[in-house]
């Protein structure tokens, strides 16, 4: 099977791949034994990835909480109490100081979230003006600002932006136990409008809500039927925050998490894997399997959106030991040696 997998995923153009995977074959490739699952996302990282670069993006909430949507897993939802107070809008100048400090610390891509349903049309000026502010720096834009129209998402492009971020979260059966004020469906018109307007599209899901593996296999196959595929995919792992209705769930099985990385690098072979939120909870161990089984993007810096991330020298200690070097530019690769 392994050398079938290559062989699809080197001689079709990432537009066709939606045309390969069957839910049964993700399933088969969840089910493989672990050290031949690695194996086979190891060979499409090093064919697809020959560099093996780490890349690095930090984020910044720009709109902390008040939002009016009930996803089930975020502290940032005003109907739960979580303490997280509403606020206002950043500002150009908060912004350009993050910017230039992820930009001193190593980042090469800048993600803004606004904890929004959806972008209003009042604040693409503003928003716009950030977007500026991230690429005259220098840095890969990305933001998450909740749906957008194809009309607004010219607009950010107009702007520079690069990549939007919109994650359709879980498995389409699945989606309706997480968020319930709006469908999946509605997220990937999003994606669609973002695609059409030549945006490169961000978007992965959550795992460790208590859905099953086929949720996880679903989630994957939704994304992966998307064509083109998406460039960047990142791979949550649920933070519990108290006062959300996924307070307690169960945490997920770590080689679950492996597993389904190593799938999401066979199935997306262009793309950079991200591993997301989760990471404080996880030893240093389990985040390099998860580099083993594909990953080759992480949010970088100690904050995410409202929870907490490693601390970056951690991280760059981290890829160190590993020998991991981390992405200077799309072009240029630096060394963590030293
Ligand atoms: N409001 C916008 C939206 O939902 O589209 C953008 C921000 S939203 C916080 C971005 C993504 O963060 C969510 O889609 C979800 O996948 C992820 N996320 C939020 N809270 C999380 C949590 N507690 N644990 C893991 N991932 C989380
Ligand atoms: C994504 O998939 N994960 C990031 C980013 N896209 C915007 C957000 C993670 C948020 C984790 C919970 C928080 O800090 O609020
Ligand atoms: Fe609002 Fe986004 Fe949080 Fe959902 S994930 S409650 S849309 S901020």
């Amino acid at each position: 099977m392994r050398e079938a997998i290559i062989e699809r995923a080197q001689s079709v153009p990432a537009a066709n791949l939606k045309k390969i995977w069957s839910a049964e074959e993700v399933l088969q490739l969840f089910d493989l034994p672990m050290p031949e699952l690695m194996y086979q996302a190891q060979t499409v990282a090093r064919e697809f990835h020959p560099t093996g670069t780490m890349q690095l993006s930090t984020l910044l909430n720009i709109k902390d909480g008040g939002c009016p949507e009930d996803c089930h897993y975020c502290p940032q939802a005003a109907r739960y109490h979580t303490g997280v107070k509403a606020k206002k809008l950043l500002s150009v100048e908060v912004v350009r100081e993050q910017v230039a400090a992820a930009k001193e610390a190593g980042a090469t891509r800048f993600c803004m979230g606004a904890a929004w349903r959806e972008l209003k049309d009042r604040d693409v000026p503003a928003i716009s003006a950030l977007i500026k502010e991230v690429t005259s720096q220098g840095l890969e834009s990305c933001v998450t600002l909740g749906m957008v129209s194809e009309t607004q998402a010219s607009a950010l492009k107009e702007a520079g932006l690069e990549y939007y971020n919109h994650n359709i979260d879980t498995s389409p059966g699945y989606y309706e136990k997480i968020i319930t004020t709006r469908t999946q469906d509605d997220r990937l018109e999003t994606l669609q409008n973002v695609r059409d307007a030549g945006i490169k599209v961000c978007s992965g899901g959550i795992v460790g809500m208590g859905e099953q593996r086929e949720d996880r296999a679903g989630m994957l196959l939704t994304l992966a039927n998307l064509d083109p595929q998406p460039e960047s995919v990142p791979i949550n792992r649920l933070v519990p925050v108290p006062g959300t209705p996924l307070e307690n769930a169960e945490v997920i099985d770590p080689f679950e998490l492996v597993r389904t990385i190593a799938v999401a690098r066979i199935m997306f072979p262009h793309a950079r894997i991200r591993l997301s939120a989760g990471r404080t909870s996880m030893s240093d161990e389990l985040q390099a399997m998860c580099i083993l089984a594909g990953v080759n993007s992480i949010h970088y810096g100690a904050k995410l959106l409202m929870t907490a991330n490693p601390e970056a020298e951690k991280d760059r200690a981290l890829l160190q030991r590993l020998g991991i070097n981390v992405e200077v530019s799309t072009k240029a690769e630096v060394s963590c040696h030293q």
